[in-house]
């Protein structure tokens, strides 16, 4: 057997082919678990020249996010990618060079079974949530042996920094994204597409994409008085029905203009980030996303019973805003706590007493806090993308 550090076998064992890829995701609730691991698959089946399987316990969501989508069959291809859903018994399947489990969900026993059998064991990847921690660096690309079966899965950390995975981006994002936003006939023309018709030039275009607890209401009122028109605009979910509802009791008059839009198919929903001045995002999606569209953002973080998000927003927050200006950090920081209603008993309308004061002090400095959107995504844009990391750290780490 000729040694692994063999120049020859070296280069060979490293590249040995990682053709095909199957990747795992189980919907656990919303729509994040499916859309970052569409993402994925999209990315390393068109940019990477790979062949991706994209396996889900529920079609129904991806369908959601793209209508393209049949959740009725087991086998599709959409955009290069086969969907196929994880079916019980799990049979019937060839196990790829590499596997990736999304989140922890881990593929069905049958499949790692095989994986264990075959000769080639396929890189294992498990692909862990996004969060801004400090612990982060040290975990990611850590191996796991299996304690049963000859095999090691990887944790993949998506991240800020150089030391984790970087995040997802295609590759033409930043360059669509710049020509959208120099383009005010583009602009309008989306608007007319999406509410039936364009914002008049100054209007404070804000979308709202939030968890059922967000003091929405909140939001439109402070929005009352902002010194000139505002738009309020939430695709179909929790956010649209809290604004229809404020609406029918506020009567706010035409200052404030509330549209509740079509859930929208989700390269569309990149367009309204970069169509709005102030972008209200959740989860990890939508969050990566607001960050790539160079606009302000407010993140309403996945609550967890432990209470350990606080220090998940907390450490986004410090990365965010360091070396931006004092007084334009504690504005985000305490928007953001407001949104979140960090610090309060949970219970509906009554409070959020901080929340006006919070809304006028970002919307009143949101050149400021735009250029540093601006910034934040420059910076971010210096490194590969998440998908570019995992498939050279699969080619040429593993
Ligand atoms: O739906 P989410 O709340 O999902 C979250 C995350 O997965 C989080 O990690 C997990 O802990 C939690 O669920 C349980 O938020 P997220 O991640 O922003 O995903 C939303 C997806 O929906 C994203 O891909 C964008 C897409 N989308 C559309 O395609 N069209 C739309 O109109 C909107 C509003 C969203």
């Amino acid at each position: 057997m000729r040694p692994l550090n063999d120049p020859d076998i070296a280069g060979t064992i490293g590249a040995v082919d990682s053709k095909t890829w199957d990747i795992f995701c189980r919907v656990v609730d919303n729509y994040g678990d499916v859309g970052v691991s569409w993402r994925l698959a999209r990315l390393v089946a068109r940019e990477h020249g790979k062949r991706v399987r994209l396996w889900l316990d529920d079609l129904t969501v991806l369908a959601k996010l793209r209508p393209e989508i049949d959740p009725g069959r087991d086998v599709q291809t959409l955009e290069q990618v086969q969907v196929a859903r994880i079916r019980d018994p799990f049979d019937d399947f060839e196990v790829a060079d590499v596997v990736v489990e999304t989140f922890g969900c881990d593929p069905p026993l049958a499949y790692v079974h095989a994986m264990a059998a075959r000769a080639e064991k396929p890189r294992w990847i498990n692909l862990e949530y996004l969060s801004a921690e400090d612990w982060v660096e040290g975990s990611h690309a850590l191996p796991s042996p299996n304690p049963r079966l000859p095999l090691t899965k990887h944790f993949f950390f998506p991240g800020f920094t150089p030391r984790t995975g970087g995040l997802l981006r295609e590759e033409s994002l930043l360059r669509r994204r710049d020509e959208f936003q120099r383009d005010p006939g583009t602009q309008a023309a989306f608007w007319r597409a999406l509410v039936g018709e364009a914002p008049a030039e100054g209007t404070l275009k804000v979308s709202l994409f939030n968890y059922s607890d967000a003091p929405v209401e909140a939001l439109a009122r402070a929005c009352v008085g902002h010194p000139g028109p505002v738009w309020l605009v939430a695709p179909e979910g929790v956010a649209a029905t809290a604004l229809e509802g404020w609406r029918r009791t506020s009567r706010p008059g035409d200052s404030v203009r509330v549209f509740a839009a079509p859930f929208l198919v989700q390269d569309r929903y990149d367009l309204l980030l970069w169509a709005c001045d102030v972008n209200f995002v959740r989860g990890e999606d939508s969050f990566v996303r607001a960050q790539w569209a160079a606009r302000p953002f407010v993140w309403h973080i996945y609550p967890t019973e432990d209470n350990a998000h606080w220090v998940k927003l907390s450490a986004f927050l410090a990365r965010y805003t360091a070396g931006l200006e004092r007084a334009h950090a504690a504005a985000i920081t305490s928007l953001w706590e407001a949104w979140n209603r960090r610090g309060e008993a949970p219970s509906r309308e009554a409070q959020t007493p901080a929340f006006p004061g919070a809304w006028a002090e970002f919307a009143g400095r949101r050149e400021a806090l735009q250029a540093h959107a601006g910034k934040w995504a420059a910076a971010l844009a210096q490194r590969r993308d998440l998908a570019a990391e995992i498939v050279d750290f699969v080619d040429n780490t593993l």
